[in-house]
């Protein structure tokens, strides 16, 4: 694959841009393959990367039963931060976040990470407590965050209004190197990147079924025909359900809507991302000039991949108090996304009942900050059979009880 460069933009703006190569074949599939990934979304695709980058398995097929990018990865609004409580999330969400600094470097494909800062307010004192709990938490991990004054909030956010009745600022906290990146682009420079490894990615090919011989796997039956393996990867996100179930065993998940929307484009307004987790919204400016604006997840388990308009009313309602400038504004889109959803709010990267299928999933709300961390892991797993990263992510633990419990730090309510 040619390598971007200045030189090359240059060169392809001289002869209106004919030369430039298709990013990512796209070949009929073969019939084996060492390992094959399910899902091609950020994780799935971030795990065949790390396959051929750090453990030198490059025969590996991504099959996705749309297009690349279309599920969640391409439906997120785009908030990268490490500010969890527990220690092996702070791990895995850290190494993510410190990834996501050089990753346009790594794949020579711009993904405009925008280390632009991220607030979560806090707007009770129950909130002030439990964001100061986590500062201290992450101080010990190695993550650099810190909780910041109301006045300190002003001054990185001046549309903000301190003084709403019912939900006054008190504080925040404050993770200075957490930011943005364009969703999009992760998903097409990892596609790119394993596309030039040789690695098969396969649209339009759903999984109908999972082939075992006895408790070990041999292959997928797809819309395209059979396929063998010896490993498979489900990444399949809001699916993960149905997917453990073709493979016989069951995951303690559940599948529910999330949704977003954005207004019309304005001028700079914003330059952090502010996230109000007790009216569960949060907002950003895009470089479009668009507020992205996030709501909280439906309250029964479905798979529209739309939303449902109570949200829109309920999340806007909430942040005008908050932002008065937004009442202003019109909004442009509404879309959704089914995330799954773990009952301690953390993911599962796990070995299953099923020897050679690994599964990673459980990611809910905040699953794109994690995408080069999980990938990293869970090709480690694949390959070696465990990763210090992934290992406490079982998802036996539920059955042992030893919860990775992050419902606060999740950032969204569920
Ligand atoms: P996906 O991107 O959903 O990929 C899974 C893929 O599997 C899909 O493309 C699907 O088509 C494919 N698939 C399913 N079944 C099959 C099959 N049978 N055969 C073949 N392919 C199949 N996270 C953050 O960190 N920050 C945020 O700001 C944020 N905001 C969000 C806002 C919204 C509205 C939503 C919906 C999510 C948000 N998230 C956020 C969560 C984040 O988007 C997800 O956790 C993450 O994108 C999950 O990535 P994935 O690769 O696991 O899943
Ligand atoms: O995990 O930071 C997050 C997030 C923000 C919006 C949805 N998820």
């Amino acid at each position: 694959m040619r390598r971007f460069s200045a030189f090359a933009i240059a060169r392809e703006a001289a002869r209106h841009h004919s030369g430039w190569e298709r990013h990512w074949r796209s070949p009929t599939p073969k019939k084996h393959y060492d390992a094959i990934i399910i899902g091609a979304g950020g994780h799935g695709l971030a795990t065949a990367y790390h396959l051929g980058k750090d453990h030198g398995i490059t025969n590996v097929a991504v099959l996705e039963k749309g297009w690349l990018g279309g599920g969640n990865t391409g439906r997120n609004t785009t908030i990268i931060r490490s500010n969890y409580l527990q220690d092996p999330s702070a791990a895995i969400y850290e190494k993510a976040r410190s990834l996501y600094e050089t990753l346009s470097q790594d794949l020579n494909y711009n993904v405009m990470y925008s280390p632009r800062g991220v607030i979560m307010l806090a707007q009770t004192e129950h909130e002030v407590r439990g964001y100061l709990r986590t500062a201290h938490a992450n101080a010990l991990q190695g993550v650099q965050t810190e909780f910041i004054s109301p006045q300190r909030v002003k001054e990185l956010v001046p549309i903000i209004n301190l003084e709403g009745p019912r939900y006054p600022v008190l504080g925040g906290l404050w993770q200075a190197r957490a930011g943005t990146a364009r969703h999009d682009a992760v998903a097409w420079g990892y596609a790119r990147a394993c596309s030039d490894m040789g690695m098969d990615i396969i649209q339009k090919c759903e999984v109908t079924g999972i082939k075992r011989d006895g408790d070990k796997v041999t292959g997928v039956e797809t819309t395209l025909g059979d396929i063998c393996c010896n490993k498979l990867g489900i990444v399949v996100a809001g699916h993960s359900g149905v997917m453990a179930e073709k493979a016989g065993f069951r995951l303690p998940i559940e599948s529910v809507a999330l949704q977003a929307l954005v207004s019309e484009p304005i001028k700079p307004c914003m330059d952090v991302v502010v996230m109000a987790n007790t009216v569960h919204g949060y907002m950003s400016q895009s470089d479009k000039g668009e507020m992205v604006i996030g709501g909280g997840a439906d309250g029964y388990n479905n798979y529209t991949q739309r939303g449902s308009f109570h949200h829109i009313e309920e999340t806007v309602r909430a942040l005008v108090e908050t932002f008065p400038m937004i009442s202003r504004l019109k909004m442009l889109r509404q879309w959704g996304g089914i995330v799954d959803m773990t009952g301690d709010r953390s993911p599962i990267i796990s070995k299953t009942p099923v020897e050679g299928v690994f599964v990673n999933c459980g990611w809910g709300t905040g699953g794109f900050k994690a995408i080069p961390g999980s990938g990293y892991a869970m090709a480690e797993l694949m390959a070696k059979g465990g990763s210090p990263l992934a290992d406490e992510f079982s998802m036996w633990r539920f059955r042992e009880g030893k919860f990775i419990d992050e419902s606060v730090a999740a950032g969204v309510a569920h």
